[in-house]
């Protein structure tokens, strides 16, 4: 089957990201035997006529639309795509009579949201590759397609994510092709601070209370062979001259064997590459800090949301304060540069809370930035869900596919303001206030030009002239 895979994710900020998911089943389906093309969108000038373009040059059987943000899960500047996803696949449907077919983390998260709003007619909830496959095969030949796991027909789309309806499917990755990297062009991406992503498993078996991970992904590690994630990484830099990656793994370091063989193989066969990783203090020490310095790690970005005792239960994080401690010493003294992401707002949390949290990570190795935000984007069937409605701040009829946000009371009237307040006494510390700045994001795209990976090694420097405290606040 002739077959079109469009990738609708168009947003820059941080940075321009790689359609990963996109390539990922448009390899399956070439792997099956079709002839899959992609349409990549990020950096087109006219996204509609690029559609009408494309799909005028061949007649192309099936279509699938790839959405991987749904919204930009920013409190204080929310903002949804789905207006403009919307008019994307409203223009494949005018231009061609294929079948539609929705996927990506970004639709996975609401899946009946967006098939009540998108004219399509199938979505693929979690892992796309199998899934995909099986469909296009029932599209060929006419046969029902809505037994296949994961996959939901439009028109019965009422209640998804029932029972039986199978998310981040358990198949090995070892059988799956790798992503076409092929069909992207990631010089552009890397010239505006982007990266090609790379995988080392899927799943996540954490629980924290508002996340979406282990529902995407599944629960259980389902790890590729270290020795093949070095090979691709081999092979896009050999091939394209990419230098810099990023894994894109929920939490790389875990399971920290496999992470360890990872690096291995990596400094064996890629002396030259950049790269990044999301990571929590899990078994983060010191041995593994050295393996990933030494395999071309420049940045770890450590998503520990919370840092107390009290707001680490709350949260549902799997680590002790110690751990962290622990983990940002490693990484400070193997010498990668590394921030820290926080998420204020959790239930019950105060701003002693907030106060307590500055003060335990003032004791600990300085994180070039510290990523300070507040409120917690609520999905369904999270138990962050279970907790708004149980505290009657989220209705009955609140639709989790427009961004809702959780924000403890105990913050009060002005929690931005509060915790921005309490941020900027420490030049690493950084809130939305500083993000949504036009001369942040002009200093932004001017490090992105400049190659500087990570982005906000040297936030200190300039971020110091931005946050300078009143002199009445400086504790
Ligand atoms: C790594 C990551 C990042 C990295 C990306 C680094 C990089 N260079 O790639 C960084 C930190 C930069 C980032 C930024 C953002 N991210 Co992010 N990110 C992720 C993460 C952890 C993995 C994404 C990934 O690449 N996975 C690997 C690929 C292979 O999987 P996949 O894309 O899901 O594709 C599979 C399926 O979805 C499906 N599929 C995909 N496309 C298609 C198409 C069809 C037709 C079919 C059938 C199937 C299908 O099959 C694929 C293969 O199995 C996810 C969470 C998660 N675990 O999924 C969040 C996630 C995607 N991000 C999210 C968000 C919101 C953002 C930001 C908007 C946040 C912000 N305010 O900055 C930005 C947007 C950046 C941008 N320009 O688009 C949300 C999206 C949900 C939502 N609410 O919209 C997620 C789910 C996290 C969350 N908050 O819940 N992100």
């Amino acid at each position: 089957m002739r077959v079109l895979v469009v990738s609708a994710n168009r947003e820059r900020s941080p940075f321009p990201v790689a359609p990963l998911g996109a390539l990922c089943v448009s390899a399956a389906a070439r792997a099956a035997g079709h002839d899959a093309d992609l349409l990549d969108l990020t950096f087109s000038p006219s996204p509609r006529r690029a559609i009408r373009r494309t799909l005028r040059s061949k007649p192309y059987d099936a279509v699938g639309l790839s959405i991987r943000n749904l919204d930009n899960c920013f409190y204080t500047c929310p903002k949804s795509y789905c207006d403009e996803v919307r008019t994307l696949a409203e223009t494949i449907r005018r231009s061609s009579p294929a079948p539609l077919v929705l996927g990506g983390s970004g639709f996975s998260v609401e899946p009946r949201g967006w098939l009540d709003r998108l004219p399509a007619d199938y979505g693929v909830v979690g892992e796309g590759e199998a899934a995909f496959v099986a469909l296009l095969d029932r599209i060929g030949s006419g046969a029902r397609a809505d037994d296949i796991p994961g996959v939901v027909a439009a028109r019965n789309a009422v209640g998804i994510r029932p029972e039986g309806v199978a998310c981040g499917a358990g198949a090995s990755l070892e059988a799956l092709a790798p992503p076409s990297h092929t069909q992207c062009r990631y010089r552009r991406y890397i010239r505006t601070g982007g990266f090609v992503g790379i995988q080392s498993k899927r799943g996540c078996p954490f629980e924290c209370i508002y996340c979406v991970y282990p529902w995407i992904e599944g629960t259980e590690y389902r790890l590729r062979p270290a020795a093949s994630v070095a090979e691709e990484i081999r092979d896009v830099a050999r091939e394209q001259g990419a230098r810099d990656f990023f894994f894109t793994d929920s939490v790389f370091n875990s399971p920290r064997e496999h992470a360890l063989a990872v690096c291995r193989e990596i400094a064996a066969t890629s002396p030259a590459i950049r790269w990044m990783a999301y990571c929590n203090p899990v078994g983060f020490d010191a041995e593994l800090a050295r393996e990933m310095a030494r395999a071309g790690c420049v940045g770890v970005e450590f998503g520990l949301d919370a840092v107390t005792e009290k707001t680490i239960d709350r949260l549902g994080k799997p680590f002790r304060p110690d751990e962290i401690r622990a983990c940002l010493k490693a990484a400070s003294d193997a010498k990668i540069p590394f921030a820290v992401h926080l998420l204020f707002g959790g239930p019950t949390e105060t701003l002693a809370d907030v106060e307590e949290s500055q003060r335990f990570l003032d004791s600990c190795a300085t994180p070039n930035a510290i990523f300070a935000s507040v409120g917690l984007r609520v999905y369904a069937h999270t138990p962050l869900e279970r907790i708004a409605r149980a505290e009657g701040v989220l209705s009955p009829e609140t639709d989790l596919f427009e961004p809702f946000y959780y924000v403890s009371k105990e913050l009060g009237d002005d929690p931005v303001g509060a915790v921005d307040r309490i941020a900027r006494r420490r030049v690493e510390w950084t809130t939305a206030s500083d993000w949504m700045k036009p001369s942040l994001r002009l200093i932004q795209t001017l490090i992105n030009r400049m190659g500087i990976r990570p982005q906000w090694r040297d936030i200190r420097n300039y971020g110091k002239h931005m946050r300078r405290p009143p002199k009445d606040e400086t504790a």
